[in-house]
């Protein structure tokens, strides 16, 4: 309830921004986006992570603010960006079902003048919560913007496949658990991976890796032919300014 009340407060007071951590073609190291990861610098406890304080969020009234806000943040930022570097934001299923989620979605495109094809959004398995019309409306509606969207943690929970046959994403990411458990090596985790790589590919989504951390979890993306990775290995996720430096010096 008190962090409750501190979040109330922490956008007005710039208390909220974001990071962002590299996603990588691992083929050529050559970094083709940045995911947008929410950080809040508490005043009394330091910074907070997000999964300790989006739930919070999701519980009151605050998390279509909050999301909303990421989304403007991460447009304007990302536009400053060169080339063809997208930027991903994590979208709540709570904003995903706001009234005012694509007025607001093509307010951000429109004053950064982020083309819709450098953005794309992830939404958890959650986002199942929301009616399959509104979904698809709403994907449809993403698509003639040329805006991507993308299935996050992937493999984590319950990843109902009917819901996948309903609903076009261009991506999955393959979460960080199924990651570690398809380079341990046991034969029945490598088959899960597999299979929802070779899923990926037959529904026409990119598949990426999320939380990859060591050189034999990497070979084991590269092996399964993974294209795009996200973790440790390349980089944890870094201020706007260490971004900016990096794009200007090269990554
Ligand atoms: O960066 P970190 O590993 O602490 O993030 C923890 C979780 O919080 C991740 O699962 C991520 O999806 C979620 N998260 C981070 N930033 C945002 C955000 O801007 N909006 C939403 N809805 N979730 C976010
Ligand atoms: O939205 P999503 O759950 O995909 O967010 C990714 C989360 O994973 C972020 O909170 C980020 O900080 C975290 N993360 C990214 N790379 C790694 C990694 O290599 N190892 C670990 N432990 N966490 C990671
Ligand atoms: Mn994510």
């Amino acid at each position: 309830k008190v962090l409750e009340e501190d979040l109330r407060h922490a956008l007005a007071e710039g208390q909220i921004r974001l990071a962002y951590q590299p996603i990588v073609t691992p083929a050529t190291n050559i970094v083709c986006g940045f995911e947008a990861l929410m950080r809040w610098e508490h005043p009394e406890f330091g910074e907070l992570s997000p999964s300790m304080f989006i739930p919070i969020a999701e519980e009151s009234d605050l998390i279509v603010g909050l999301s909303e806000w990421a989304l403007r943040e991460a447009c304007r930022e990302a536009a400053q960006w060169p080339g063809s570097l997208f930027v991903a934001v994590n979208v709540a299923p709570a904003h995903l079902a706001h009234n005012g989620f694509m007025a607001g979605l093509m307010q951000a495109l429109a004053e950064s003048e982020l083309p819709g094809d450098r953005l794309e959004l992830e939404f958890n398995e959650a986002v199942f919560g929301v009616s399959e019309e509104l979904i698809n409306e709403t994907f449809g509606a993403l698509k003639t913007l040329g805006v991507r969207v993308t299935l996050d943690n992937f493999g984590a929970g319950i990843s109902p496949l009917g819901r996948l046959r309903n609903h076009h994403f261009n991506k999955v990411k393959i979460d960080r658990q199924v990651v570690q458990q398809m380079a341990s090596g046991r034969s029945r985790c490598a088959a899960i991976g597999a299979s929802i790589v070779t899923l990926s590919r037959e529904l026409g989504m990119t598949a990426i890796a999320v939380g990859v951390e060591a050189r034999d979890e990497l070979k084991a993306m590269q092996d399964l032919g993974i294209k795009q990775v996200q973790g440790y290995i390349y980089s944890p996720p870094c201020g706007i300014e260490e971004v900016i430096d990096a794009l200007a010096t090269g990554l």
